[in-house]
Protein backbone atom coordinates (compact mmCIF):
# COMPACT_ATOMS: atom_id res chain seq x y z
CA UNK A 1 0.00 0.00 0.00
CA UNK A 2 1.33 3.76 -1.15
CA UNK A 3 2.54 6.27 1.74
CA UNK A 4 -0.43 8.61 0.75
CA UNK A 5 -2.74 5.53 0.73
CA UNK A 6 -1.80 4.52 4.37
CA UNK A 7 -2.15 8.54 4.67
CA UNK A 8 -5.95 8.77 3.28
CA UNK A 9 -6.68 5.71 5.12
CA UNK A 10 -5.86 6.93 8.46
CA UNK A 11 -7.89 9.84 8.22
CA UNK A 12 -10.65 7.83 6.54
CA UNK A 13 -13.56 6.87 9.50
CA UNK A 14 -14.93 4.17 9.72
CA UNK A 15 -19.07 4.02 10.71
CA UNK A 16 -21.64 1.44 10.54
CA UNK A 17 -25.01 2.46 9.87
CA UNK A 18 -28.35 0.39 9.70
CA UNK A 19 -31.13 1.86 8.33
CA UNK A 20 -34.05 0.69 9.82
CA UNK A 21 -38.26 1.21 9.37
CA UNK A 22 -41.33 -0.73 8.10
CA UNK A 23 -40.95 -2.72 5.34
CA UNK A 24 -41.90 -0.26 2.15
CA UNK A 25 -40.78 3.10 3.88
CA UNK A 26 -38.16 3.47 1.05
CA UNK A 27 -35.32 2.35 3.07
CA UNK A 28 -33.19 0.45 0.00
CA UNK A 29 -34.68 3.19 -2.23
CA UNK A 30 -32.41 5.76 -0.32
CA UNK A 31 -29.28 3.68 -0.04
CA UNK A 32 -29.76 2.97 -3.94
CA UNK A 33 -30.26 7.04 -4.43
CA UNK A 34 -27.08 7.47 -2.28
CA UNK A 35 -25.03 5.28 -4.30
CA UNK A 36 -26.35 6.38 -7.77
CA UNK A 37 -27.38 10.07 -7.11
CA UNK A 38 -30.72 9.49 -8.85
CA UNK A 39 -33.75 6.97 -8.44
CA UNK A 40 -33.43 3.95 -9.27
CA UNK A 41 -36.26 0.92 -8.64
CA UNK A 42 -35.87 -1.70 -6.21
CA UNK A 43 -36.98 -5.31 -4.62
CA UNK A 44 -38.27 -6.25 -1.24
CA UNK A 45 -35.15 -6.56 0.74
CA UNK A 46 -34.89 -9.94 2.19
CA UNK A 47 -32.73 -9.97 5.39
CA UNK A 48 -30.08 -7.98 4.48
CA UNK A 49 -28.40 -5.69 2.29
CA UNK A 50 -25.15 -4.20 2.64
CA UNK A 51 -23.29 -1.24 0.72
CA UNK A 52 -20.26 0.61 1.38
CA UNK A 53 -20.16 4.34 0.57
CA UNK A 54 -17.07 5.76 0.38
CA UNK A 55 -16.59 9.73 0.95
CA UNK A 56 -13.73 11.68 1.57
CA UNK A 57 -13.00 11.10 5.28
CA UNK A 58 -15.73 8.78 6.05
CA UNK A 59 -16.35 5.55 4.86
CA UNK A 60 -19.86 4.54 5.76
CA UNK A 61 -20.60 0.29 5.72
CA UNK A 62 -24.67 0.24 5.48
CA UNK A 63 -26.50 -2.25 6.58
CA UNK A 64 -30.31 -1.52 4.88
CA UNK A 65 -32.15 -4.40 6.98
CA UNK A 66 -35.52 -6.08 5.87
CA UNK A 67 -38.62 -4.27 7.07
CA UNK A 68 -40.73 -7.34 7.24
CA UNK A 69 -41.68 -9.19 10.31
CA UNK A 70 -39.79 -11.98 9.61
CA UNK A 71 -36.50 -10.08 9.35
CA UNK A 72 -37.00 -7.92 12.56
CA UNK A 73 -35.15 -10.54 14.62
CA UNK A 74 -31.86 -9.44 12.91
CA UNK A 75 -31.94 -6.55 13.70
CA UNK A 76 -31.03 -6.73 17.72
CA UNK A 77 -27.75 -7.90 16.93
CA UNK A 78 -26.98 -5.53 14.18
CA UNK A 79 -27.80 -2.46 15.86
CA UNK A 80 -26.18 -3.29 18.69
CA UNK A 81 -22.77 -2.47 16.67
CA UNK A 82 -23.93 0.55 14.79
CA UNK A 83 -22.53 4.00 15.33
CA UNK A 84 -25.57 5.72 13.35
CA UNK A 85 -28.78 4.64 12.68
CA UNK A 86 -31.01 5.65 9.80
CA UNK A 87 -34.90 5.10 10.84
CA UNK A 88 -37.20 6.08 7.43
CA UNK A 89 -40.92 6.27 7.99
CA UNK A 90 -43.27 6.52 5.08
CA UNK A 91 -44.94 9.90 4.87
CA UNK A 92 -48.06 8.53 3.17
CA UNK A 93 -49.25 5.49 5.19
CA UNK A 94 -51.22 6.79 8.06
CA UNK A 95 -51.95 3.33 8.71
CA UNK A 96 -48.74 1.71 10.11
CA UNK A 97 -47.53 4.99 11.91
CA UNK A 98 -48.34 3.68 15.47
CA UNK A 99 -46.76 0.31 14.30
CA UNK A 100 -43.62 2.04 13.29
CA UNK A 101 -43.67 3.93 16.66
CA UNK A 102 -43.64 1.07 18.62
CA UNK A 103 -40.39 -0.34 16.41
CA UNK A 104 -38.66 3.07 16.67
CA UNK A 105 -38.88 3.23 20.09
CA UNK A 106 -37.80 -0.74 20.45
CA UNK A 107 -34.50 0.39 18.44
CA UNK A 108 -34.07 3.58 20.54
CA UNK A 109 -34.53 2.15 23.61
CA UNK A 110 -33.39 -1.39 23.69
CA UNK A 111 -31.15 -2.20 20.88
CA UNK A 112 -28.96 0.96 20.15
CA UNK A 113 -26.13 2.61 22.12
CA UNK A 114 -27.86 5.99 23.06
CA UNK A 115 -24.58 8.37 22.21
CA UNK A 116 -24.91 7.58 18.84
CA UNK A 117 -26.77 9.79 15.86
CA UNK A 118 -30.11 9.13 14.90
CA UNK A 119 -31.13 10.41 11.50
CA UNK A 120 -35.06 9.87 11.39
CA UNK A 121 -36.26 10.21 7.58
CA UNK A 122 -40.14 11.21 6.67
CA UNK A 123 -39.96 9.91 3.02
CA UNK A 124 -42.44 9.95 0.25
CA UNK A 125 -43.13 13.69 0.55
CA UNK A 126 -43.03 13.99 -3.06
CA UNK A 127 -46.90 12.46 -2.93
CA UNK A 128 -49.98 14.48 -1.99
CA UNK A 129 -51.67 12.76 1.09
CA UNK A 130 -48.80 12.96 3.99
CA UNK A 131 -48.00 14.05 7.20
CA UNK A 132 -46.05 17.16 7.43
CA UNK A 133 -43.33 17.52 9.40
CA UNK A 134 -44.13 18.94 12.37
CA UNK A 135 -47.99 16.39 12.34
CA UNK A 136 -45.13 13.46 12.34
CA UNK A 137 -42.80 14.89 15.09
CA UNK A 138 -45.78 15.29 17.31
CA UNK A 139 -47.22 11.91 16.39
CA UNK A 140 -43.87 10.05 17.11
CA UNK A 141 -43.48 12.43 19.91
CA UNK A 142 -39.43 12.80 18.99
CA UNK A 143 -39.21 15.41 21.65
CA UNK A 144 -39.17 12.59 24.09
CA UNK A 145 -35.77 11.53 22.78
CA UNK A 146 -34.37 14.30 25.12
CA UNK A 147 -30.35 14.12 24.89
CA UNK A 148 -30.23 11.53 22.12
CA UNK A 149 -28.47 13.19 19.15
CA UNK A 150 -31.14 13.19 16.38
CA UNK A 151 -32.84 15.22 13.37
CA UNK A 152 -35.89 14.82 11.09
CA UNK A 153 -35.95 15.41 7.33
CA UNK A 154 -38.94 15.56 4.61
CA UNK A 155 -37.24 13.52 1.90
CA UNK A 156 -38.20 11.75 -1.06
CA UNK A 157 -35.87 9.38 -2.50
CA UNK A 158 -37.61 9.71 -6.33
CA UNK A 159 -36.81 12.92 -6.55
CA UNK A 160 -34.24 13.61 -4.04
CA UNK A 161 -35.42 16.47 -2.24
CA UNK A 162 -34.19 16.57 1.30
CA UNK A 163 -31.54 13.58 1.02
CA UNK A 164 -28.13 15.84 0.32
CA UNK A 165 -28.92 17.87 3.55
CA UNK A 166 -30.18 14.67 5.67
CA UNK A 167 -26.75 13.03 5.33
CA UNK A 168 -25.20 16.52 5.50
CA UNK A 169 -26.26 16.35 8.92
CA UNK A 170 -25.50 12.61 9.28
CA UNK A 171 -22.09 12.86 8.33
CA UNK A 172 -21.37 15.90 10.21
CA UNK A 173 -22.53 13.96 13.41
CA UNK A 174 -19.50 11.57 12.82
CA UNK A 175 -16.86 14.49 12.34
CA UNK A 176 -17.66 16.31 15.90
N1 LIG B 1 -43.54 8.17 -4.13
C1 LIG B 1 -42.45 7.66 -3.54
N2 LIG B 1 -42.24 6.34 -3.56
C2 LIG B 1 -41.11 5.87 -2.95
C3 LIG B 1 -40.18 6.73 -2.31
N3 LIG B 1 -39.19 5.96 -1.79
C4 LIG B 1 -39.50 4.68 -2.10
N4 LIG B 1 -40.65 4.63 -2.81
C5 LIG B 1 -41.32 3.43 -3.33
O1 LIG B 1 -41.77 2.65 -2.24
C6 LIG B 1 -41.64 1.25 -2.52
C7 LIG B 1 -40.79 0.58 -1.45
O2 LIG B 1 -39.46 1.06 -1.53
P1 LIG B 1 -38.24 0.23 -0.91
O3 LIG B 1 -37.04 1.10 -1.00
O4 LIG B 1 -38.15 -1.13 -1.52
O5 LIG B 1 -38.73 0.11 0.61
P2 LIG B 1 -38.05 -0.69 1.82
O6 LIG B 1 -38.88 -1.89 2.03
O7 LIG B 1 -38.14 0.25 2.99
O8 LIG B 1 -36.63 -0.96 1.45
C8 LIG B 1 -41.03 1.16 -3.92
O9 LIG B 1 -42.09 0.99 -4.82
C9 LIG B 1 -40.37 2.51 -4.10
O10 LIG B 1 -40.28 2.91 -5.46
C10 LIG B 1 -40.44 8.14 -2.32
O11 LIG B 1 -39.71 8.96 -1.77
N5 LIG B 1 -41.59 8.54 -2.94
MG1 LIG C 1 -35.65 -2.75 1.33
Amino acid sequence: MSFLKRLFRQRTKRVTITICGLDNAGKTTIVRYLVAGEYKSTVPTMGVNREVIDLPNLQMDIFDLGGQLDFRGIWPEINEKSDGLVYVVDASDYIRLDESKEIFYNIINAQINPLIPVLILLNKCDLEERLSRIEFINAFDLPSLGNIKWACFVTSAITGEGIYDAFRWFIDAFQE
